[in-house]
């Protein structure tokens, strides 16, 4: 059986947690506690596993995926329904750009490593830390919720009425956006994406608060 690491607030295992759903793949999570201990995702066992020392990493045939956009690519080849991406290339280029934007600009700014190099290293305050986070987040956010309406192909989801990995790059980006209290009005569009991606099963059962390891 497919064996996901995973961490339930992480919002990249989150991506590849609602694909796995929406394929009705069986997995099993295996989690890795990013904080306990300084952090399992540094233990001996898991740098074995994934030398990156990051969430996601998925086993599947004994081989170890990592990167929660090559594993997106990887489940949809595997499991080709429903399919994650459209079939015309401009569409596909489309709908890997609006996950890439989320997952290459805004959400590595705000990764876990970053917000603690902030604070411990260079000695930037909570209050700042929380500045830095919703900057980000926001602006981000902001220029992307142009692209989508710029470009005229949303509908129910980010391409039309059919879920994509832009969907599925969405939805915890915009999650984690509300529990860090950032402010989405420049964002209406993503934010009823999100919405209505998560009036779906396997959207609801990928959340943190439906993890095994859920806090
Ligand atoms: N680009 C990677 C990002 C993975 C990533 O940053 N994961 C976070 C959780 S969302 C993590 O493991 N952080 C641990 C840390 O910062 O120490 C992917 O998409 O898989």
């Amino acid at each position: 059986m497919i064996r996901l690491y995973s961490y339930f607030r992480s919002s990249a295992a989150f991506r590849v947690r609602i694909a796995l759903n929406l394929k009705g793949v069986p997995y099993e999570v295996v989690p890795i506690h990013l904080l306990k201990g300084g952090g399992e995702q540094f233990g001996e066992q898991y740098v074995r596993t994934n030398p990156l020392s990051l969430i996601p990493a998925l086993e599947d045939a004994g081989q170890v995926l990592f990167q929660s956009l090559a594993i997106l690519e990887y489940l949809d080849e595997r499991y080709p329904e429903p399919a994650l991406l459209p079939s015309d290339p401009l569409s596909r280029a489309y709908a890997r750009a609006v996950a890439l934007t989320i997952a290459c600009d805004i959400h590595p700014l705000n990764n876990l490593r970053v917000l603690r190099y902030l604070v411990r290293e260079l000695g930037v305050s909570d209050q700042d830390k929380d500045a830095w986070y919703r900057h980000w987040v926001e602006l981000g956010l902001e220029q992307l919720e142009r692209v989508v309406v710029s470009s005229g192909r949303s509908g129910r989801f980010a391409l039309g009425d059919q879920v994509t990995i832009a969907d599925l790059a969405i939805v915890p980006q915009i999650f984690n956006a509300r529990r860090f209290g950032c402010d989405l009005a420049k964002a209406p569009t993503l934010s009823g994406i999100a919405d209505r991606c998560m009036q779906l099963d396997a959207f609801a059962r990928a959340q943190p608060s439906a993890q095994p390891d859920a806090e």
